[in-house]
C-alpha cells in the first residue's frame, strides 16, 4: 500500500515537473537595458542626425518604439526604485539635499538600501514565476543599513535581499566612492590587508582631495587646477562638487581610503559590465532568466574605453553614447549566437533625461557639434519639463511583438505588473500600489495606454500628464539647478503650470489662466493620487 502511494506520488510529481519545465521553456527571457542619463534625442532611431546608434536602431527596427513613455523621475534613484517596486518613489519620505536644493531623492553614496525587503519587486515576482534573476551594472538604490554596509565583509541588505540571485554592481554612481565592483555580497578583488574605509562626513586616511570649488548663483566658475590642486594631478576637472577623493586621476564625491587592488579602471567599466551581462546570459541560456542590465554610460565621469575615444567626433558625450550602443550590440549578438532572440523580451530605456556638464569640465557641452540630446523636448535631467522624464523606450520580442511605433502613454512604474502578467500572474494589478498591467500596450495590441502618469523632478515637485495636458504643481523650491552647465530649469515655479503637450511639446505657453477648469481637474487628480494610502 505504502509503495502504491509512493508510486502515485512519483507519477504526479513527474507530471508536474514535466509540465513546469514545459511552461518554463515557453517563458520568454527578459532583459531590461536601463541606460543612465540618455536623452530623448540621443538615438538616431529617435531622430538624432549628428550621430548614428546602429545597434539600438536595430532594436527599434525589429521592435516597438514608444514616443510617449516616461521614467517616473528626472533623476536616478527614484526612477530605478519605481521600476523595481511598482511604487512612486515620492511616497517615501527619505530625501537629502544637494547644495541649496532640498528634498532630493538621489541616494548619497552611504545610503542604506532604499527598498524595504518586504516590498514586492520585479525580481522577486519573476523569481517566483520561475526565473533566474540577475542584476548587472549601476545600482544606486543604497546598500546595507543607513550609513552603508561593511565593505570588507558580507554586504548584507542589497539586491540579494529583494529578489536578485546574481549580482554584479557598482554600488552608487561612478562619481561616488567606493569605486569598486560588488559581486554577490563581496567587493571584487579586495585585499584583506588593505581594507576599505568610506566616509561621507569628515575626510579619512591619507586620501588626496581638492579644495571646494565656488559656485555663484547661476554661473558655474571653472578653476585652474594648477593653483587649486592640492596633491594629485587630476585628469578631469570638477566644475562643481566632486572635489573629494581622487581616484584614477578623477576627483569624486565622498572619502575613501584602502581597497587599492579592488579599484575599478574607469575606461574599462563599460567593457566589464558588458562581459558580465554576456556571461550571465550564457550561464542561463537553458532556463528563463531576467537580467536587469543598468549601464553606467552616459553618466559622469565620462571615460570612454580606448576604442571609443574620439570615435563620435562629438566629444566625450558622443563617445560614451557610441560605447553604450556597442554594449547593446553585444547583447543582441549574444542572443543571436545562442538562438535566444525569438523568445527574449528586451526593454531598452533610460532612467532620466540628458545632462551636459554634471559636475565635471569634460567638454560635453562644448563639443556637441549640433547634436541635441533632448531632441525637441524642453530641458533634461533634473527637470519637471518633458526632457527630464520622457525617455527612449523600445521593446523587442520577435515571437509576440510586431515591429512599429506606439504613441501610447506608458510609464516605467507599470513594468512590474506588466511583466508579472506576461509571465503568468493573473493578479498582477494587485502587486503594488501604482503599477498596472499594460501588457496589451507593451505588446502593441492597443495604443490606448495609461490614463495619466506622475513624474517628479530633482526637488520632488510633481507633475501630471493626462490626455495631452501637463500640469506642474506650484512650489517655492529654487527654479534652477546651477550645479549643471548649462544650468537646468527644474520647472519649479510659484505659479501652477499647464501645458498642452500635444500642440506645444516644448512647453512654451503656460495655459493655467486660459483653462482654469482643466487646471483644477489635473490639480485635483494629482492630489487624489498623492493621498492614496493603500499598499
Ligand atoms: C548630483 C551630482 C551629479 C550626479 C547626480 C546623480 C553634484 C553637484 N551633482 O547630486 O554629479 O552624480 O547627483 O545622478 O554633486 S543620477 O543620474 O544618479 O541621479
Ligand atoms: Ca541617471
Amino acid at each position: 500500500m505504502k509503495n502504491k502511494i509512493f508510486n502515485i506520488a512519483v507519477v504526479i510529481f513527474g507530471i508536474t515537473t514535466i509540465s513546469c519545465q514545459k511552461n518554463n521553456q515557453d517563458l520568454p527571457n527578459i532583459i531590461v537595458v536601463y541606460v543612465d542619463d540618455l536623452g530623448y534625442g540621443d538615438l538616431s532611431s529617435y531622430g538624432a542626425t549628428h550621430i548614428k546608434t546602429p545597434n539600438v536602431d536595430r532594436l527599434a527596427e525589429e521592435g516597438l518604439l514608444f514616443t510617449n513613455a516616461y521614467a517616473t523621475a528626472s533623476i536616478c534613484t527614484p526612477s530605478r526604485y519605481s521600476f523595481l517596486t511598482g511604487k512612486y518613489h515620492w511616497r517615501n519620505t527619505t530625501t537629502w539635499s544637494v547644495g541649496n536644493i532640498k528634498d532630493v531623492s538621489i541616494a548619497p553614496g552611504d545610503a542604506g538600501l532604499t527598498i524595504d525587503t518586504s516590498q514586492t519587486t520585479v525580481a522577486k515576482e519573476l523569481k517566483q514565476n520561475g526565473y533566474a534573476t540577475g542584476v548587472v551594472g549601476k545600482w544606486h538604490l543604497g546598500l546595507g543599513p543607513t550609513g552603508g554596509p561593511d565593505w570588507n565583509g558580507e554586504i548584507m541588505l542589497g539586491p540579494g535581499d529583494i529578489g536578485f540571485d546574481y549580482i554584479f554592481i557598482m554600488p552608487a554612481t561612478a562619481d561616488r566612492v567606493p569605486c569598486v565592483f560588488v559581486e554577490n555580497r563581496q567587493v571584487v578583488g579586495l585585499d584583506p590587508s588593505d581594507p576599505i574605509q568610506v566616509s561621507y562626513g569628515d575626510p579619512i586616511g591619507d586620501t588626496s582631495t581638492i579644495y571646494n570649488l565656488e559656485v555663484e548663483t547661476g554661473t558655474v566658475v571653472s578653476y585652474d587646477s594648477r593653483t587649486r590642486r592640492k596633491n594629485d594631478v587630476v585628469s578631469m576637472h570638477p566644475s562643481f562638487g566632486h572635489d573629494q577623493t581622487i581616484i584614477n586621476g578623477i576627483p569624486r564625491i565622498g572619502y575613501m581610503t584602502g581597497g587599492k587592488a579592488a579599484l575599478w579602471q574607469d575606461d574599462q567599466i563599460a567593457e566589464t559590465l558588458t562581459q558580465k551581462a554576456l556571461d550571465y546570459i550564457d550561464r542561463n541560456k537553458e532556463n528563463p532568466f531576467f537580467l536587469y542590465f543598468a549601464t553606467h554610460d552616459l553618466h559622469v565621469p565620462r571615460v570612454p574605453g580606448e576604442t571609443f575615444v574620439g570615435k563620435s567626433r562629438l566629444g566625450v558625450y558622443g563617445d560614451v553614447l557610441l560605447q553604450m550602443d556597442w554594449t547593446v550590440g553585444q547583447i543582441l549578438d549574444k542572443l543571436d549566437e545562442l538562438k535566444l532572440t525569438e523568445n527574449t523580451i528586451i526593454i531598452f530605456t533610460s532612467d532620466n533625461g540628458p545632462v551636459m556638464d554634471d559636475g565635471y569640465l569634460d567638454g560635453s557641452y562644448e563639443n556637441l557639434g549640433g547634436h541635441t540630446p533632448s531632441g525637441s523636448l524642453r530641458e533634461g535631467k533634473y527637470s519637471a519639463y518633458e526632457g527630464g522624464t520622457r525617455v527612449p523606450f523600445i521593446v523587442r520580442w520577435p515571437k509576440n511583438i510586431k515591429a512599429g511605433t506606439s504613441k501610447a502613454l506608458f510609464s516605467q512604474v507599470d513594468l512590474l505588473a506588466t511583466l508579472a502578467a506576461l509571465t503568468g500572474n493573473t493578479n498582477a494589478d494587485k502587486l503594488a500600489m501604482d503599477s498596472r498591467n499594460y501588457s496589451s500596450v507593451l505588446l502593441g495590441e492597443t495604443s490606448k495606454g495609461r490614463q495619466h502618469v506622475v513624474q517628479q523632478n530633482m526637488s520632488s515637485t510633481l507633475s501630471l500628464v493626462k490626455d495631452g495636458w501637463k500640469y506642474i504643481e506650484p512650489t517655492d523650491k529654487p527654479q534652477f539647478n546651477v550645479y549643471t552647465y548649462p544650468k537646468t530649469d527644474m520647472g519649479n515655479n510659484t505659479e501652477p503650470q499647464l501645458y498642452n503637450i500635444d500642440s506645444d511639446l516644448r512647453e512654451q505657453e503656460n495655459l493655467a489662466e486660459t483653462y482654469p477648469d482643466k487646471l483644477k481637474e489635473l490639480e485635483m487628480l494629482l492630489n487624489q493620487i498623492k493621498n492614496q494610502t493603500a499598499k
